[in-house]
Parts: structure tokens; C-alpha cells; sequence
């Protein structure tokens, strides 16, 4: 059994896409992001960055968070989802540190600077947008003729998609990268992406913000 901390949110969606992949049993407990739950002592304990997501292990007793580490220690412990051939696996390795460094850093500061900060600082909002479309041609150019990132579906697929199910949802177009919009729809088309993006909470609505940007 496997208690998983989350909320509605990109990091955490990553891990339930990944649980009901593998049908591991698992719980999961919400901790509120928006009203400051991560910063309690019962919640540093788990993770002491204070961020979700982050699971516990009751088969082995493992507390671990950093959602790209998480998945792939659901990899390894199930013998699924990850490639077993070196090259293939080294590629998804990299792939797993630039989404993390990369795709997610920037597309989150991205959606702080151009929707939730109070003001919005035009340097910030131009810097973030321009580095968010750059990423985003990144992954465009990394997709070409490939149905998935890896030559199979990997928990490289389900790293990125976390943040592109976000930020769509968020206005960031998808729409104008053919190759990643196709992919997209491939993995959203999956019914265990569809149960994990509502796990433990769907999205919020940021139409409110969409509007106020
Ligand atoms: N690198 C971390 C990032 C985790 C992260 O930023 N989580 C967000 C939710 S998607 C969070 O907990 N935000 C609350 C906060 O920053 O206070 C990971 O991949 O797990």
C-alpha cells in the first residue's frame, strides 16, 4: 500500500497517471497548496521543501518526494514503465532531469509570473513567456516521427504530460506544435491518464486568472 500526499496540481498528477498505470494500491491525502498545508511540521517531516508530491512506501518504508524520482521509483519497483536497454534508458534519464530542471521550473514560473502574480511585471512575463514557447519547441523538435519520448510510452511521457495537461489548461498553446499536440492527445486518450488527472483533485479553474492576466 502507498499513501500518496497531493493536491490538484502538475507534479502531483504525474504520480496518480502512474499509480493507476501500474495499478499499485495506493490512498491518497490532499494537502491544500493554496491555503498553506505543505508548510505544516507534520507535512516537513515528509518532505522538508515543504512541496508535493510526495508518497510513503508501507511495503518497504520508504518516504520519498521530487516527482520525477518518484516515478521512477515506481519503475523500478514494478519492472514497468521504464526502458530496461541501456541507450533507451540513459535517454530517459535525461529526459527525466530536463523535465524537471527545465519544462517544469520554467513553465511554472511562467504561469506565476503571467497569471498569479498580484502584479505583473512586464521583464518576468515577456522572459518566462519567450523561455516557456522556446521549451515548448523543444519538445515539438523531440517528437518528430516519434509517438512517444522514449520508443515505448515511459514515465518520461507521464513526467511532461503532468506540466502540458497544466499549462494547457492554463492557455498556453498547444495547438501551433503539430507533433505535440498529437501526443498530447495520444496520452490523454489513455484511461488511466484520465482517472490520475482527477487524483486526489482535479485542476483548478484558472479562468479567473486567465482573465485578470
Ligand atoms: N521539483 C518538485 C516540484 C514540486 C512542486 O513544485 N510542487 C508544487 C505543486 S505542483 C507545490 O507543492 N507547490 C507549493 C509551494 O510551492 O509552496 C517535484 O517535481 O516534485
Amino acid at each position: 500500500m502507498i499513501t500518496l500526499y497531493a493536491h490538484g496540481s502538475p507534479n502531483p498528477h504525474k504520480i496518480s497517471i502512474a499509480l493507476e498505470e501500474l495499478g499499485l494500491l495506493y490512498e491518497s491525502k490532499i494537502i491544500n497548496i493554496w491555503e498553506g498545508e505543505q508548510f505544516s511540521p507534520e507535512f516537513t517531516t515528509l518532505n522538508p521543501n515543504a512541496k508535493v508530491p510526495v508518497i510513503v512506501d508501507h511495503e518497504t518504508g520508504y518516504t520519498l518526494y521530487e516527482s520525477n524520482a518518484i516515478l521512477l521509483y515506481l519503475a523500478e519497483k514494478t519492472g514497468k514503465l521504464f526502458p530496461t536497454d541501456a541507450q533507451q534508458r540513459w535517454k530517459g534519464v535525461q529526459l527525466l532531469f530536463f523535465q524537471a530542471a527545465s519544462i517544469g521550473a520554467m513553465f511554472g514560473q511562467r504561469a506565476h509570473f503571467s497569471l498569479f502574480a498580484p502584479e505583473k511585471p512586464t521583464y518576468a512575463v515577456a522572459r518566462y513567456l519567450k523561455e516557456g514557447d522556446r521549451l515548448t519547441t523543444v519538445l515539438e523538435t523531440l517528437l518528430t516521427e516519434r509517438e512517444y519520448f522514449l520508443d515505448e510510452y515511459s514515465i518520461v511521457d507521464i513526467a511532461h504530460f503532468g506540466w502540458l495537461w497544466c499549462s494547457t489548461h492554463q492557455g498556453f498553446a498547444i495547438d501551433a506544435y503539430p507533433n505535440l499536440k498529437n501526443w498530447f492527445d495520444r496520452i490523454a486518450a489513455r484511461p488511466a491518464v484520465q482517472k490520475g488527472v482527477t487524483v486526489p483533485l482535479e485542476l483548478p479553474d484558472f479562468t479567473p486568472f486567465r482573465n485578470a492576466a
